[in-house]
């Protein structure tokens, strides 16, 4: 399959309806910089097969799976989707787990210009249904059976509920895709069937409203972190990279992840989780170099007896990301696993900051890293808009080569989430100092971070409003020592609730009813009799927090 490319040009690009474009001026600068370079990721895939053909791309268990061989799965199964009806921006819900087959399915995706959204494996119905209605997906893929779950019994409900679906290919996990083995059809070149300024997915924002907000990220801007990233991070040919973290998360796909990984000529190790009982035995066998967790799983690393069981001499870096790391668990990190930090600051809208692999110790344990580009322009600014200080807290806005310019079909959020210069208003409150690197120190927005598994309290509250007995519901985060932040619901009942029936066990078992991701189930119920209020009258969550 050497020689895949055929001659034609991509095609010109279209703008897909709801999406709010990068302005001409500056996709014009960002092209001239050479940050975009008009490759689409199927291209970008293919370059690396041509050139680490026999190399080992991805390793789920006992199957290694060669770039040669995944480049063609990938156009045989583009085939087998194409003659379903599936084509240029016709967006398709994934969920899947941590298998191989997640490769070919969203690459198959890729190369017919098709545009994946991507589900995590823990959502249920409330959000499949959602992410399906929305995007008026045409078509599910996900797994028989994972993790006790049934999502098949899912895919039958999400087919008779959301009309637009007219195909729902279901990947066995322990044989990938064998139930669909007529869609591997007879594979032909790679085709350019979308142009690299289209928009190649949809992501999902950490959210902090009743709804998950949808992510579009285009090609030109994806592979320009994917690139940087991977040079970031060390990754080469030689690398082998560990991926236990939610396979479709923008971490896991891009900081640097399966894309940095497979631009890089790399070889990506799946674990279903990254506990050390599964992961160290993986880093031992696969002379693993890198991986990427999220702090809670550090900090389960960093505890584990069986550090000394295992050899993890291989291992030279470790990333940690999704949440904030505290710096007593970041000073460990070398003298306990004898590798060394990176922390990742990063978010599914765009901007990535890493620290570098030369900084200085003191730094890499004290700070969430440094932007990916110098054309990051980043405002740290008060509650006024007025810049502070280096050194000083306030909140973060950023505009950049790779940072959306607004959310898909969401043009009042836009209004609140993006000023109007187009800067994308994170949340975070962080401290830049003199040289742009920035510590996390807060967070404005209206959001949960458990151990990196982001939760908009809204969404619980208004699924919590629709019990019959609940008269309100607060949610908030509430310190952890593991998690960070665990997710507890304040609840006042209605006068005639009967309080058998709104225990915690119940109230869970209530939402679970609903079909929402079990990181939202809160830990943690308290029903009082009314919420505390701020001077202003609004229900406070900061005294919830601290209660
Ligand atoms: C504190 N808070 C952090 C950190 C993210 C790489 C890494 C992470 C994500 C991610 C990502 C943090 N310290 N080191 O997409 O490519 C919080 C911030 C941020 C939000 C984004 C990537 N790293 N956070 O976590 O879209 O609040 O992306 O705004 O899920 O996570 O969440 P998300």
């Amino acid at each position: 399959m050497r020689g895949v490319f055929s001659l034609a040009k991509h095609p010109e690009h279209v703008l897909l309806e709801g999406v709010v474009p990068f302005p001409e001026h500056l996709a014009q600068l960002y092209r001239e910089k050479g940050y975009w370079r008009g490759e689409t990721i199927a291209d970008m895939l293919f370059n690396s097969v041509e050139r680490y053909f026999d190399r080992i791309a991805v390793i789920d268990g006992a199957e290694s799976v060669t770039y040669a061989q995944l480049g063609q799965r990938v156009l045989s199964l583009s085939r087998g989707f194409q003659e379903l009806g599936i084509g240029r921006f016709d967006r398709v819900v994934v969920q899947l787990p941590n298998v191989a087959a997640y490769f070919e399915v969203v690459f198959a995706l890729f190369e017919l210009g098709a545009v994946p959204v991507f589900a995590l494996a823990a959502h249920r119905k409330a959000e499949i249904e959602y992410f399906c209605s929305f995007s008026e997906a045409k078509a599910y893929i996900t797994v028989d059976k994972y993790g006790g779950f049934d999502y098949e019994a899912l895919s039958v409900e999400i087919k008779a509920e959301v009309p637009t679906i007219e195909n729902v290919i279901i990947v066995d996990v322990s044989n990938g895709l064998s139930r669909f083995s007529q869609l591997y059809q007879e594979p032909r070149c790679h085709e350019l069937y979308c142009s690299p300024a289209d928009v190649a997915f949809l992501q999902l924002s950490g959210g902090t409203t009743g709804k998950p907000k949808l992510i579009p990220r285009t090609h030109d801007d994806y592979l320009y972190t994917v690139r940087e990233s991977a040079r970031i991070c060390g990754l080469s040919s030689g690398s082998v990279h560990l991926t236990s973290l939610p396979i479709a998360h923008n971490y896991t796909m891009s900081s640097p992840g399966i894309l940095g990984c497979l631009f890089a000529g790399a070889t990506t190790v799946l674990a279903h989780d990254g506990n050390p009982e599964i992961a160290f035995p993986l880093i031992e066998k696969h002379r693993i170099t890198s991986a990427s967790l999220v702090p809670p799983v550090a900090l389960l690393w960093l505890n584990s007896p069986l550090v000394g069981e295992f050899d993890l001499s291989s291992l030279a870096v470790l990333q940690v990301g999704g949440a904030k790391l505290s710096e007593e668990a970041a000073r460990r990190i070398k003298p306990v696993l004898g590798c060394r930090l990176q922390q990742v600051f990063g978010m599914a809208e765009g901007l990535v900051n890493y620290t570098r692999l030369d900084d200085e110790d003191e730094v890499v344990v004290t700070k969430q890293g440094l932007r990916i580009s110098p054309d990051d322009e980043i405002l740290v600014v008060d509650d006024d808009g007025v810049p502070v200080r280096n050194g000083q807290a306030g909140n973060l806005l950023v505009r950049g080569p790779y940072t959306i310019r607004g959310y898909y079909k969401a043009p009042d959020q836009n209004k609140k989430d993006f000023n109007p210069e187009g800067f994308y208003r994170t949340g975070d409150v962080v401290i830049q100092d003199d040289h742009g690197y920035l510590t996390v120190v807060g967070r404005k927005k209206d959001q949960i971070n458990r151990g990196g598994e982001k939760v908009a309290p809204e969404e619980v509250e208004n699924l919590l409003l629709s019990h019959a007995y609940v008269h309100d519901a607060s949610v908030v985060g509430i310190p952890n020592d593991l998690l960070g932040e665990k997710v507890k619901a304040f609840v006042i009942l209605k006068a005639d609730a009967d309080a058998s029936e709104v225990t915690p066990f119940k109230l869970k078992k209530f939402l679970r009813t609903k079909g929402i991701a079990e990181f939202k189930v809160p830990d943690e119920f308290e029903i009082v009799e009314k919420f505390p209020e701020t001077f202003v009258g609004k229900v406070s969550k900061k005294a919830q927090r601290n209660a």
